[in-house]
């Protein structure tokens, strides 16, 4: 039995980055060859400055998201981070494995902490990558679907259980990040050499909850290339590539299909429609949010559930650990 685990952190409005690289990818691998578990790591939110109110009712919709998606808690475990102690607990271990050069390398704190300057360049955010590895190995997790930005997270992840295990003996499985064909890494509208965030401005994203009007306006607004034509190729059109891209998690056709369908078509057209199929496709999957996310006293049961679940299998593992290490 393999185990899948992944998450999404409620930092802001959920964006097509997010559902195209990872959570639409997440239902497929809930079968009963798998162990599937998906999470929702509100304590990962702490590292950008938002309100309690905000960070609550993130959480819940990002729950409603996953229902949305397809996760079913019939079939995986559903849990809200600081609902499991044990993540917290084998973070501070885990702290003791990694050191302050490996987490300086982190592309993801060098580009926010860039961003945000020296106010925003919390010790969270530099040593959220380790919370992260605690959240994956406390359960045995052999995949880790993600988008591209998180890979070097995931790298991290096996490098620190492969140190502990050298040092204490089979302990951890070493986890692997999988990435979907398209949409790994979906870039921002204005600026198509950063990848679209949900804590960035609202014109570099689409939310999944944004009405059809602003989607198409949002599209239409969107930067491209020189030239004229519809071709993929990312590093001579990162732009329109990037559309493409979209075009294709959507639609589901192939790259060259979109080529072939646009051939001799302007940008104006081709992101017209590509604003009318996202719309489209957000437009049923809002229906699906709004009945999860107006039931909540269903979403803190599933929660509630999911959670004691889960303590159970990571509390075997942290009690094997500080075992391990000394720890009483
Ligand atoms: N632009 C993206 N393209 C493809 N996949 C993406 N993911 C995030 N952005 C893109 C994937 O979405 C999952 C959940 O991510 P997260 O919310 O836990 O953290 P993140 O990667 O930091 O996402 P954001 O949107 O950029 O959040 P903020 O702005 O708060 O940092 C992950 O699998 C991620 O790879």
């Amino acid at each position: 039995m393999k185990t899948v685990f992944s998450g999404l952190k409620p930092t802001g409005e959920m964006t097509i980055g997010n559902y195209l690289g990872a959570i639409k990818h997440w239902p497929l691998s809930q079968s009963k060859d798998n162990r599937t578990i998906f999470f929702v790591p509100n304590s990962h939110a702490l590292t950008v400055r938002q309100s309690p109110e905000d960070i609550k009712t993130r959480t819940l919709d990002l729950v409603a998201w996953l229902l949305t998606a397809g996760i079913e808690p019939s079939k995986s475990i559903i849990l809200v981070q600081s609902m499991v102690p044990a993540h917290a607990e084998l973070f501070w271990i885990l702290d003791n494995y990694v050191t302050m050069g490996e987490l300086s390398r982190m592309t993801q704190f060098k580009d926010k902490s860039q961003k945000l300057g020296p106010e925003g360049q919390l010790v969270g955010l530099f040593n959220y990558p380790v919370l992260m590895a605690a959240d994956i190995l406390l359960y045995d997790s052999n995949e880790v679907p993600v988008g591209e930005d998180q890979v070097q997270h995931v790298e991290l992840t096996r490098d620190i259980a492969n140190r502990f295990n050298k040092l204490y003996g089979e302990t951890f499985v070493l986890p692997k990040a999988t990435i979907p064909n398209y949409g790994g890494r979906v870039m921002s509208l204005d600026n198509p050499s950063v990848k679209m965030s949900k804590s960035d401005h609202p014109d570099s994203y689409v939310a999944l909850g944004e009405s059809a009007e602003s989607v198409v306006n949002k599209f239409k607004r969107a930067v491209t290339d020189s030239d004229t034509q519809i071709r993929y190729n990312k590093s001579e059109k990162p732009a329109i590539s990037n559309l493409m891209e979209i075009y294709a998690g959507f639609s589901g056709m192939s790259l060259e299909e979109i080529e072939n369908k646009y051939e001799g078509i302007g940008y104006g057209e081709f992101k017209n429609d590509l604003g009318e199929l996202t719309a489209e496709k957000l437009s049923s999957l809002q229906k699906d949010f709004e009945k999860y996310r107006s039931n909540e006293i269903g979403l803190m049961s599933i929660i509630e559930e999911g959670s004691q679940k889960a303590s159970a299998i990571a509390n075997k593992k942290l009690s094997e650990v500080k075992n391990k290490i000394g720890l009483l």
